[in-house]
């Protein structure tokens, strides 16, 4: 008689199942609560593109650390991964905060969620100085040009000469997170845009797996107040002549602005203002993504093409990290125990002995 084993032998392969990944979960496991942005803002493709690219990393919720400033985009670390920690620091204090909470835990991946007014605007000072140090994390930047949470005044990053809605226009030159993070060494530079999953995703993947700081800026449509041009198609000008929008404060919902084209082409993507962005995918053979100095030609050369160009512009995995720079434990701080923290009477003595 043959007998059907109820449990596998122990030497079984273990196969997790389609859904989980290597660590057990589900990607329902990495959601995090209903968005309350404007239905169709880019920064919701980006959440959806990290749950995305950290479920399939096999990143456990529970050694994430989610880290943002004020702002629209700072809000969505509210939208993935709910049983991660996190931290909503203030408007233009995600860098310092996030290298303070690494150096004293270095197991936590961090993810950093920030906005171009957050970063490039009233947080510069400190976007510089977490890139010098090379703190370990994936930055992203949701970059819209507007400060979306205060209404749409231009940002940092917003293109000299565009206009506002009363007409005053932008007369500043306009700050390239890349090169800016080029110049100042930072070890990872990448730039997509919200809707372009296909590039996006593996993006966010390598950028989580990086040594040091990666650094993407992902452009992300305000479909509220991207509304540069004055066009009468735009949100602005609508609600200008809508009393009664205006009051509710009502957004219209937008589709969600998607893109699929190939490396080394362009790409046209029409914003709700009418306005339109040029985008244009870095080929495979067109740049080594070890050379920095082709990498800040190229970003200068398409800027003066009126072109975005996207993709991995430098990547540098020989620099060590902050925490590596230090010494430090890779563990948290917190789980050291009393023979770890305390010198021994050796150890302590030639401490003394520097102050002599
Ligand atoms: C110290 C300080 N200054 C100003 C503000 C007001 N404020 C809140 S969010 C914001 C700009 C947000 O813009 P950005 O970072 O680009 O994010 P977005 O809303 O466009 O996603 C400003 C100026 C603030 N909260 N704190
Ligand atoms: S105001 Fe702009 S940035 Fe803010 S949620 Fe709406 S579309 Fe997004």
């Amino acid at each position: 008689m043959t007998v059907t084993p109820k449990t596998p032998p122990a030497n079984a392969p273990v196969t997790a199942p389609a859904n989980k990944n290597k660590v057990n979960l589900e990607k329902k496991d990495y959601s995090g609560s209903a968005s309350t942005l404007c239905t169709g803002c880019g920064h919701d493709s980006i959440t959806a593109h990290i749950i995305t690219a950290t479920y399939q990393n096999g990143i456990h919720p529970y050694q994430i650390a989610k880290m943002s400033g004020i702002g629209c985009s700072s809000k969505t670390p509210a939208y993935f991964m709910s049983k991660s920690f996190g931290f909503n620091s203030m408007h233009g204090r995600m860098a310092p905060v996030t290298t303070g909470a690494k150096v004293v835990n270095g197991s936590l991946h961090m993810i950093g969620m920030s906005g171009d007014g957050d970063t490039a605007s009233i947080g510069v000072g400190g976007f510089t100085h977490l890139i010098r140090r090379n703190v370990q994390m994936c930055y992203i930047v949701a970059n819209n040009g507007v400060y979306g949470l205060t209404k749409g005044q231009f940002s940092a990053t917003a293109d000299k000469g565009a206009k506002q809605k009363s007409g005053a226009y932008n007369p500043f030159d306009t700050i390239d997170i890349c090169s800016l993070a080029l110049t100042l060494g930072c070890t990872f530079v990448a730039r997509s845009f919200s809707g372009d999953a296909k590039q996006l995703v593996p993006l966010l993947q390598a950028a989580q797996k990086h040594r040091g700081t990666a650094l993407i800026d992902v452009i992300s449509p305000c479909i509220t107040f991207n509304n540069h041009d004055g066009s009468t198609k735009s949100y602005t000008y609508v609600r200008e002549h809508d009393v009664s929008l205006q009051e509710l404060g009502l957004v219209q919902p937008m589709e969600e602005i998607k893109v699929d084209y190939r490396e080394g082409s362009t790409q046209r993507v029409q914003m709700p203002d009418g306005s339109e962005l040029i985008l244009k995918k870095l080929g495979a053979n067109e740049h080594s993504v070890s050379d920095k100095i082709n990498a800040l030609k190229l970003l200068q050369e398409s800027a003066n093409a009126g072109q975005i160009l996207t993709g991995l512009f430098y990547i540098n995995e020989s620099s060590p990290s902050l925490n590596e720079e230090l010494n430090l434990v890779s563990e948290g701080l917190f789980e050291l125990n009393e023979s770890q923290l305390k010198p021994s009477k050796t150890q302590f003595e030639e401490i003394l002995a520097d102050f002599l």
